[in-house]
């Protein structure tokens, strides 16, 4: 069974340990095992970086092994067209999630890139909305 890809942008590293009013208090290794338990017997790579090209190093990669992406690109859905060709080049089921809801926020942060191309957008559920997210790709995968 191919995995799903959970992909992380820059900085979520940092997740439940700063700005707690606007991320919640759970960290990204809390969000890896809500993704793997929503996953059920689906595999799932789950991984983070604070780098443009090791994203789309994993997006390329995710072209040959993955059943569908869930990509939370952080700042780089805002400004990164190379992103978006790259997430172009997947076949299979994309979601764009973010933690907090991106429209409630700046104008900068209102014109996404990414939901370009991604068949659904989900923002604004906190951290445990991981969980909801992969049920909702697992069921694209599926279908
Ligand atoms: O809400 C989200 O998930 C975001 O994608 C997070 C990005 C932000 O640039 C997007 O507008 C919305 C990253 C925010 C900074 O990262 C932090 C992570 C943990 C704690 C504090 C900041």
């Amino acid at each position: 069974m191919k995995p799903i890809y959970v992909l992380n942008g820059p900085n979520l590293n940092r997740l439940g340990k700063r700005e707690p009013h606007i991320y919640g208090t759970t960290t990204l290794a809390e969000v890896e095992a809500i993704c793997v338990e929503a996953a059920g017997e689906r595999p799932v790579v789950f991984r983070q970086t604070n780098s443009e090209e090791a994203l789309i190093d994993w997006v390329h990669e995710a072209i040959d092994e993955a059943a569908g992406i869930l990509i939370n690109p952080a700042a780089f859905t805002f400004t990164s067209l190379a992103l978006l060709d790259a997430l172009k080049m997947f076949e299979g089921p994309v979601i764009e999630f973010h933690i907090s809801n991106i429209h409630k926020r700046e104008p900068i942060y209102h014109r996404s890139y990414v939901s370009m191309r991604a068949d659904a957008v989900m923002a604004g559920l906190g951290a445990t909305g991981y969980g909801v997210a992969v049920g909702a790709l697992l069921r694209l995968v599926e279908a």
